[in-house]
């Protein structure tokens, strides 16, 4: 033993062993003791801290040896108390232990209630402990649960033709799809409802009226054969209505704002305060795109397409200019701006935090 052995059934021995030992007499605890014996006993409950017997025996042990002060203090000395409490801890429910722990602790001169006190710091000190791991870990998860969405969703290259429209009735049964929360913002006239119109049901109105509050529709996607649900949230052009339309930014996915190529004025003016107005609504930065729409127009252009490349490369925001009325780049938008919410960091966090089971659904 006095090597240290690292074999658990030789220790078990000897703990039993030196227990029976100083059990017979006072003046073999003694000479025990010159065999630096209390040293050893420590290392063995140090190293087999989950040996029952052995935290036992050494109980047993010190009971016998901690009656002369001498040995009290080297006891102490080597954190003999604090083991003794920590595994009394460990085998809470082992009566016979708590009860030798307990006399070995007051054999070193500690009172009952001071014990009881020790017990239940070291408890709260371990809980806590054990608190902090578990929010690691779970942290930790979480971590490797976002990368995964984050390669399942994002690894492939999207191209526009994996990208295709399909109806409710051909969404597969007991699929689970996510959905994404988009909102359409832009001034009056800007053409948002009839690139709904376009994106939807391939069709255009010249006469198209002027959306009151906000108009909502969905379709289901398959991108990269993920099937996804656009919510598409068509705002009104009403400048007297902007205030109201924040209440649509919380929880958005994405969003697209609109001017219109022959109106400087949507450009300058609506564009920039769709966008400072998404800055100072909502702390998170939702993904958003560019759209400078009626390019069919090319003739009464009052927008040139680097001014406007320009401006958003200034703000970090992919630009595209469509046509509803034409069918140019319609599609190619709203592709956009679903390739630009799935390379968005944000996105996967979000699946995962407040949205998980609203998103991932069986139909
Ligand atoms: N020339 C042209 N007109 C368009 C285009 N998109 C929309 N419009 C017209 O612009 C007007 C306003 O369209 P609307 O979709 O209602 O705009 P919203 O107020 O932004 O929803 C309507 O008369 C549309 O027919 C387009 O791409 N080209
Ligand atoms: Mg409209």
């Amino acid at each position: 033993m006095n090597n240290f052995p690292t074999n658990e059934i030789i220790q078990e021995n000897s703990c039993f062993a030196l227990r029976k030992f100083t059990e017979t007499n006072k003046k073999k605890s003694i000479q025990f003791e010159n065999l630096n014996g209390i040293d050893l006993i420590l290392k063995a409950m140090i190293n087999f801290p989950n040996n029952q017997q052995i935290q036992f025996q050494s109980f047993s042990i010190f009971i016998n040896i901690g009656k002369e002060k001498e040995n009290q203090n080297k006891i102490k000395e080597l954190f003999g108390i604090e083991i003794i409490i920590l595994s009394i801890i460990k085998f809470e429910n082992d009566k016979n232990l708590k009860k030798q722990g307990f006399k070995a602790l007051s054999n070193l001169g500690l009172k009952n209630k001071e014990i009881q006190n020790q017990i239940k710091t070291k408890k709260e000190y371990k809980r806590k402990i054990e608190e902090q791991k578990r929010k690691l870990e779970e942290e930790n998860k979480r971590k490797l649960q976002i990368q995964q969405l984050k390669e399942e969703y994002s690894s492939k290259e999207l191209k526009i033709k994996d990208f295709r429209k399909i109806k409710y009735g051909d969404v597969p049964k007991d699929s689970y799809y996510i959905y994404f929360k988009i909102i359409l913002l832009g001034g009056n006239n800007s053409g948002k409802t009839q690139i709904v119109n376009r994106f939807i049901f391939n069709s255009f109105r010249v006469d198209s009226a002027p959306t009151i509050g906000v108009d909502y529709k969905e379709i289901f996607l398959e991108v990269n054969g993920k099937i996804i649900k656009l919510q598409i949230w068509d705002t009104t052009g009403h400048e007297r209505s902007y205030p109201l339309l924040s209440a649509y930014y919380r929880g958005a996915d994405g969003v697209m704002i609109f001017y219109v190529i022959t109106n400087k004025y949507s450009f300058v003016n609506r564009v920039n305060y769709f966008i400072k107005d998404l800055e100072g609504q909502s702390d998170e930065n939702i993904p958003k795109i560019l759209i400078g729409n009626k390019c069919d127009l090319e003739k009464e252009r009052e927008v040139s397409k680097e001014e406007a490349q320009k401006f958003a490369d200034k703000h970090g925001i992919p630009f595209i200019e469509t046509s509803a009325k034409e069918n140019i780049n319609i599609d190619e938008a709203f592709f956009l701006l679903i390739k630009t919410i799935l390379q968005s960091p944000n996105f996967y966090e979000k699946l995962l935090n407040d949205k998980l089971e609203k998103i991932l659904f069986k139909k």
